[in-house]
């Protein structure tokens, strides 16, 4: 049949004003399932929360999030049978431990979930369902959903110490992060530039570690270096550090802290020059790139020192991970140190790719004592990968499949594709930034899970994350102005069932979501 033009034109006006009438919802990420019948509830200040015992937190924060989109402050209480309710429900007939329904119609809203944490992604998207309005009463367009993550492990990570962001700021990105459903802050905590955490046993890692004399202006591959010469630095106490692990934990996402070594040690190795191989001063560094200076991995003191902090750390973070680096570790000085190379000779190790996984593989031992599981940079392959390690595959996916194939778990973030320091459009007109250029669509279209693994070795990789090094960002509107819209995209990478991902679908959504981005005050880069 040959449609007639003037058919044509009813057809497209009529999508036209249906669209009108009734558009369709925007949830970044993309449910799984949504059905979206005729009809709305009418929220007003008469509503009230009705919640289950053990939801408080979840009640809580919706109050907040509604009074913040609506004006309406409404009342939140754990008595049933109540009419006009957004009910709050656990439930078993969810199946999956971070899985929800939603359901909107013209008497109630309900959201149903096995746990707080699904229940929280329930109200993240009712969230976006909710229009930014003040009035009598606010329209919430009828809806069902019903919803579950991908994979498991969804996450960010921040880079503090190239530049240091106030807690305020972290706990901007939280909330950021948790709007888009991620469950996983990695808070990258110690580099060359700057110890960034208050470890009581050594204060002098903060009072000298944590501040530079001066920083590399421009980019690391400019010639001649230029510098300037001022004094920049900041720390997180212990309880500035317990209160962004409580914030984050009300938002079901966990703090993984990751203390480097043997690598990027340099601001460890200023306050204490004995962590080093020949005990020499060096500075906090103030460039960018991979310093010579690491830890000594022949001398005993080196172990005992990471294991204080180490066990500090845990003590702050309850989560099951910590990350230990392993990236970029130069051999250099190991080659010519009298302790690395007796080291080698007594653990009868072939070279110092061993002798770093030695030094990985006995952290390891002692935090795994400690209930702890670690993490590494795709680096700790090298030399032998420490038996319970979970890779972070950044240098490529390579590092990812070779140890999936080990029947190891993955973190899949292939730098190409998941780092947020990259440029994303330009470069001209753009501000400068590493290199690179990664693009809302290049994010998109990722598929964290390699078709060259089969189906048992898939189970291994946990998830996806973006990773923002701060080397090129010196402010919270930059880091912002990064992050945003990049990790939209990376939110449904984490979250979307692959046969729900579209990309144009998502584009047009994404417009719409910038409701929700200026709700969370983000500086984001402006698109079409
Ligand atoms: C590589 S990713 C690094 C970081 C840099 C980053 C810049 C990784 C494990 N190491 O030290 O900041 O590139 O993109």
């Amino acid at each position: 049949m040959k449609l007639q033009p003037a058919f044509i034109l009813i057809l497209v006006t009529f999508a036209c004003t249906s669209e009108k009438t009734q558009p369709q919802p925007a949830i970044i990420p993309q449910p799984l399932q949504m059905e979206t019948p005729p009809g709305f509830y009418r929220l007003s200040e008469k509503t009230r929360i009705n919640y289950d015992e053990g939801l408080e937190n979840e009640a809580l924060l919706l109050t907040q999030y509604i009074a913040n989109q609506t004006g309406f402050m409404l009342e939140a209480t754990t008595e049933r049978n109540q009419r006009n309710v957004i009910r709050l429900e656990l439930s078993e007939l969810v199946d999956t431990p971070e899985g929800y329904t939603l359901q909107v119609d013209g008497k109630k809203i309900r959201i149903k979930a096995q746990t707080a944490a699904g229940l929280f992604y329930g109200i993240q998207s009712l969230r976006q369902l909710m229009p930014v309005q003040q009035g009598e009463t606010v329209k919430i367009p009828a809806i069902k959903i019903t919803d579950e993550p991908r994979f498991p492990y969804r996450g960010m990570h921040l880079d503090v110490c190239r530049h240091f962001f106030e807690v305020d700021f972290i706990k901007k990105m939280l909330d950021a992060m948790a709007a888009h459903k991620l469950n996983r802050f990695h808070w990258h905590l110690t580099e060359d530039q700057g110890w960034r955490i208050e470890i009581k046993k050594y204060p002098e890692l903060t009072q000298i570690g944590a501040w530079r004399n001066s920083t590399l202006i421009g980019h690391a591959s400019e010639r001649p270096e230029k510098f300037d010469s001022i004094r920049y630095g900041g720390y997180y106490t212990q309880e500035q550090i317990a209160e962004v692990v409580e914030y984050a934990a009300k938002r079901h996402i966990t703090v993984i802290p990751e203390i480097e070594m043997p690598g990027h040690a340099q601001a460890a190795l200023a306050t204490y020059p004995w962590l080093g191989c020949f005990d020499q001063k060096v500075e906090v560094w103030n460039k960018w790139g991979v310093s010579e200076n690491v830890y000594c991995a022949g001398k005993e003191s080196t172990f005992e020192f990471l294991e204080d902090v180490l066990s500090e750390v845990a003590d702050l973070f309850p989560g099951e991970y910590i990350h230990i680096g392993g990236d970029e570790c130069p051999k250099a000085n190991w080659e010519k140190c009298p302790h690395c190379q007796a080291r080698l000779k007594t653990e009868g190790l072939a070279d110092e790719h061993e002798l770093q996984s030695y030094f990985v593989q006995r952290i390891e031992k002692y935090l795994n004592e400690k209930g702890k599981r670690i993490i590494g940079w795709d680096e700790i392959l090298e030399g032998g990968l420490a038996p319970n390690a979970t890779v972070m595959s950044w240098r490529g996916e390579e590092g990812g499949i070779a140890a999936a194939r080990q029947q190891h778990d993955v973190i899949m973030t292939p730098n190409d594709i998941c780092y947020l320091d990259h440029y994303q459009a330009g470069p001209e007109g753009e501000p400068l930034a590493i290199g690179g250029m990664t693009t809302i669509k290049d994010i998109y279209t990722y598929d964290p899970v390699p078709g060259v693994l089969d189906e048992e070795e898939q189970k291994y990789i946990l998830g996806t994350q973006a990773n923002v090094w701060t080397e090129y960002i010196p402010t919270p509107e930059h880091a912002e102005y990064m992050i945003f819209p990049r990790l939209c995209a990376m939110s449904e990478v984490c979250w979307t069932a692959p046969g729900k991902k579209e990309l144009s679908g998502f584009m047009r959504r994404l417009e719409r979501h910038k409701t929700t981005l200026e709700l969370l005050g983000m500086n984001f880069r402006p698109f079409e």
